[in-house]
């Protein structure tokens, strides 16, 4: 059993003091705590379970875990241990749930208020899906999307539909996408979707299907609730529904990590991250003002790729006074982080720089 407010068994490995435990499915990685070079560790990688974790015995043999593969020109049933054979692939890329920043939004969105922290930059290592895709033959005739079905057991006595976890992706996005079954280095953990979960780089957390036991194309979105009205940017006040965005892929953004409280004045670092989704991150502009003024921040430590974070740094000189601290992020293709995004109904994809600020008091 949990603990009241501390860590749920499933999650009992991950470092508490890193995390803000929003509830036992939803828990996120405090804003200094993400990591300063590049990558975040596995400990303080943020959690959301839209239903209960599977049993950890799905992982004991992660080999013998089974994926059914339809949609293709020869359909079947493979284990990890057989897909495996086709191909590996390795990336880092930023998961981020689609609420990441609801917490900003001062509508009263409804769900985790999630802060800066349910994201993250990890090394995913897995099988590339356009290898399984081939061996198989290729996608069927005039397939527009990827399905990927989630390996929850649901309870009698429910309409499947209205609470499992089901995405469709166009199915362009399964050139990067692969089955992930390591983690920075270690077998995927369950609490992260072991033994293997679909990543799909650039795109937002929720299409990144845990304990996947689906893979499908096909022309028709998935009939899930999570998909049908779920995850979908509407105006305040009105239902979900087919014909709006669903979350797919991310936008640009970035937030300062360091210093989050009195540095002392003098020479200090400010640092943080930024990414772009799709795209790679071009440039980091800082602002000690609140964006009256702008100064260009520089990237620094390893480019793991367009789909990673990169960290960036400003030094600055900082007399007793307060600041106020924001960061805005630039993508190769020329977006720009807006400075305010505007609210919607479930409160998803907040990226405004002025809402990321922080206020630092130097004494
Ligand atoms: N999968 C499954 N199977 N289940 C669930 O619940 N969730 C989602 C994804 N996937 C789920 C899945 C979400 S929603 C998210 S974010 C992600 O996942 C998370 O991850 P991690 O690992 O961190 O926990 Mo929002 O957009």
């Amino acid at each position: 059993a949990a603990q009241e407010g501390g860590l749920p068994d499933y999650a009992a490995w991950k470092d508490a003091d890193a995390l803000i435990i929003h509830s036992r499915n939803t828990m996120e990685t405090k804003r200094g705590a993400v990591g300063s070079g590049g990558l975040t560790a596995s400990d303080r990688l943020f959690i959301r379970n839209n239903l209960p974790s599977p049993d950890a015995s799905i992982t004991a043999d992660p080999d013998a875990w089974e994926i059914a593969i339809e949609g293709v020109a020869r359909p079947g049933t493979m284990t990890l241990g057989q897909l495996k054979r086709l191909g590996v692939t390795s990336e880092a890329s930023v998961l981020q749930c689609s609420g990441n920043g609801r917490g900003f939004f001062t509508h009263g969105a409804s769900g985790s208020q999630w802060l800066t922290g349910a994201a993250g930059c990890v090394i995913w290592t897995g099988v590339p899906v356009a290898a399984i895709v081939e061996a198989m033959g290729g996608p069927a005739e005039g397939a527009t999307l990827m399905t990927s079905t989630g390996g929850e057991t649901l309870p009698d006595g429910v309409d499947p539909a209205s609470i499992m976890v089901e995405r469709s992706v166009p199915i362009a996005a399964h050139a990067h996408a692969m089955i992930a079954f390591e983690m920075n280095g270690a077998p995927l953990p369950l609490t992260h979707g072991g033994p293997a979960r679909v990543v799909i780089p650039g795109y937002y957390g929720v299409n990144n299907v845990k304990y996947v036991k689906r893979l499908a194309f096909g022309t028709q979105e998935s009939g899930a609730k999570i998909q049908t009205s779920g995850y979908r940017v509407r105006p305040v006040g009105e239902g979900g529904a087919a014909s709006q965005p669903s979350m797919w892929d991310m936008t640009v953004k970035s937030w300062v990590t360091h210093p989050l409280t009195d540095p002392g004045s003098g020479r200090v670092q400010i640092h943080g991250v930024a990414f772009a989704g799709p795209e790679r991150a071009s440039g980091v502009a800082v602002s000690l003002d609140g964006g009256q003024s702008w100064e260009q921040a520089r990237f620094y430590g390893p480019d793991l790729g367009r789909f990673a974070w990169r960290s960036f740094v400003m030094e600055a000189d900082l007399a007793p006074g307060v600041y106020a601290v924001a960061s805005r992020a630039t993508a190769e293709g020329g977006s720009v982080q807006p400075e305010d995004f505007p609210p919607n109904e479930r409160g998803y994809g907040h990226n405004g720089w002025r809402a990321h600020a922080v206020e630092l008091t130097v004494a």
